[in-house]
């Protein structure tokens, strides 16, 4: 048995684990486990910011579904990791992060760059580890790869002190090993579902006559894809896709509805309203979806999919509850539905069909097109952006209005083509997440769409994208504003715009980007959008960013107001005359 260091066991564990890329960025207490990763095959790639090194790993995990890995210092490097890390874990994102820490004997003495980042991020990760000696490396971080990924997924922290690897410390020797498997008493994920709950739902939807399928991103995380499209396809029955679960079904199938929820479509939002049964798959009754739980789907009968048993109850308590992994659960169900008589035992569901296609022709998604002279409307360029790219291009968005829009107006083909920040909404997420879903896929095209506020937070990442020969594409929709708070201004605080201007001018994103390496266009009129998307497309040897210049004006509809009655969506003007053309 060879005798080596803690870091140069943590560097082999993360080999073994399959790690082939690290985002992060060193320091004092991490200094000795960045010296062995100079003679690991594993890459590295250097960001600005802590923060980008964790939206990166989140990116990354997304379109390949393994886990993300950062790494990054004591203190400041650590406190800079905690949004990403918050984020992850609202969105169920599988991600390891390990943290250097000050050594052993200094911890709670307010050592430089100490802060207690366990005690930080406690809340925050699905688990963390403080390592206490150099043996425990190998099992521990077997143990975070496998914490994170199982069961409903999330981040795991790694807080090493700076003794247990560093080379000069006798108390960084230790004998290799590497644990054939992690056994973590009272950590059992259930994968299948019981089979008498599978028997009851199974029944209840061969009942049910206006059903719908409320996809979430627990389809996504549990590679379900397929097998939902089964289940709709063998059932007929349509489906929601929420924000976190685009893509998890084809936009184009005629049974999809897209997305529900405070700026979802109105036959999304109603049919869930008007339901008699609701199967949630992987979904969490978020807020944002049900609008006040209380007039939410008042009649649906629901069977509740997931891997958490948590979810079970939280908001709304299920008929039928199953805990266990999506896709198996639905390969279930499809079982038991195929064995009750498939297609042949599925009531009779075309009144329920008609008036969905109803909805659908009286109230598209709309938006009054510019007429020449004014400003570019950004549900345009998304739309150009979208018709201009490869049918399998993976889209990442901030928060703000351009996310809802984009989330609107793409129409996803494929599942993990679509990297959001959905749970906590965090502005800057865009680029970083950009650069890593194009780490993570170099095969495909990487658009970011963002908007300009959001550029803002995190833009110094195009300066690892360009030094490291990531060429993602971003678009900027400078609309001027923090489009979204002003929109709130706008409608429920009389047009007092408190502190929601940002100047369209300053900084000159051209320039910024040029001199962060990138290729750099400035778009202004409807004419130019087609061929400035075409030129960034061509470009693959360095980012490129487009700055769109929007209407300000633009608001995102439809729109249920937070807290309101899903009943009471707002359809907006352009929507609303569209359904009087129909009249
Ligand atoms: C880190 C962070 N701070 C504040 C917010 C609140 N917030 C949500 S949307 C938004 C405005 C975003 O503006 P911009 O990036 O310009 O996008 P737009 O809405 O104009 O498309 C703000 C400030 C947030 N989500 N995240």
């Amino acid at each position: 048995m060879d005798e080596i260091t803690g870091g140069e066991a943590l560097i082999r564990s993360l080999e073994l684990e399959g790690v082939e890329v690290i985002f992060g960025l060193p320091g004092g207490a991490i200094l000795p486990v960045y010296d062995p990763l100079l003679d690991s095959p594993i890459r590295h790639i250097l960001v600005r910011h802590e923060q980008g090194a964790g939206h990166m790993a989140e990116g990354y995990a997304h379109v390949t579904g393994r886990p993300g890995v950062a790494m990054v210092t004591s203190g400041p490097g650590a406190t800079n990791i905690v949004t990403p890390l918050c984020d992850a874990f609202m969105d169920s994102i599988p991600m390891v992060v390990i943290t250097g820490q000050v050594p052993t004997k200094a911890i709670g003495s307010d050592a430089f760059q100490e802060c207690d980042t366990t005690g930080i991020t406690l809340s925050v990760t699905k688990h963390n580890f403080l390592v206490t000696s150099a043996e425990e490396i190998p099992w521990t971080i077997r143990a975070a790869f496998h914490i994170a990924r199982t069961g409903r997924p999330g981040p795991v922290l790694v807080d090493v002190p700076k003794d247990v690897v560093d080379p000069k410390n006798p108390n960084s020797r230790m004998r290799w090993y590497w644990p054939d498997e992690v056994d973590l008493p009272g950590y059992k994920p259930t994968v299948q579902g019981h089979p008498r709950k599978i028997q009851e739902a199974a029944e209840l939807i061969s009942r049910s006559v206006r059903p719908v399928i409320y996809a979430g991103g627990g389809i996504l995380k549990a590679r379900a894809s397929e097998a939902l499209l089964e289940l709709a396809e063998l059932t007929g029955i349509p489906v929601v896709t929420t924000l976190m679960a685009r893509g998890a079904f084809p936009d184009d199938h005629e049974l999809a509805l897209g997305m529900p929820g405070m700026h979802g479509n109105y036959t999304a939002v109603t049919a869930m309203q008007k339901c008699d049964l609701l199967i949630a798959l992987g979904s969490r009754f978020d807020d944002r979806v049900t609008g006040n739980p209380a007039t939410f789907a008042r009649d649906a009968k629901v069977i509740h999919v997931d891997i958490d048993p948590a979810e079970l109850g939280k908001v709304r308590t299920p008929d039928v509850p199953i805990v266990g992994d999506c896709r198996v659960v639905i390969e279930q169900l499809v079982e038991a539905i195929r064995k009750m008589g498939g297609r042949d035992c599925q009531p009779d569901r075309s009144e329920w069909m008609a008036t969905i296609r109803d909805w659908q022709r009286r109230y598209p998604l709309r938006y009054e097109p510019s007429l020449p002279g004014e400003d570019l409307k950004p549900q345009f360029v998304i739309e150009q952006i979208r018709d201009h790219t490869p049918d399998d291009t993976i889209v990442s968005v901030g928060v703000g209005q351009h996310q809802m829009w984009a989330s609107q107006y793409w129409r996803f083909r494929h599942p993990h083509t679509f990297v959001c920040s959905g749970g906590l909404g965090t502005m800057g997420f865009a680029i970083p997440a950009a650069i890593g879903a194009k780490v993570g896929r170099p095969d495909r095209m990487v658009w970011a769409i963002d908007g300009d506020g959001c550029f803002q937070m995190t833009a110094q990442e195009l300066v690892t994208a360009t030094c490291e020969r990531i060429p993602i594409k971003v678009a900027v929709l400078n609309n001027a504003y923090l489009g979204m708070v002003r929109q709130w201004q706008e409608l429920f605080y009389e047009e007092r715009y408190s502190e929601v201007y940002l100047s369209p001018d300053i900084p000159d994103y051209v320039k910024w980007a040029e001199a962060m390496g990138c290729e750099a266009m400035r778009v202004e009129t409807p004419e130019e959008v087609g061929p400035a998307i075409e030129k960034a497309n061509e470009i693959d040897d360095r980012p490129v960013v487009v700055e769109f210049r929007v209407d300000t004006r633009e608001k995102v509809y439809p729109m249920v107001p937070a807290g309101a009655s899903n009943d009471d969506i707002i359809l907006g003007p352009a929507i609303s005359k569209g359904s009087e053309d129909h009249d």
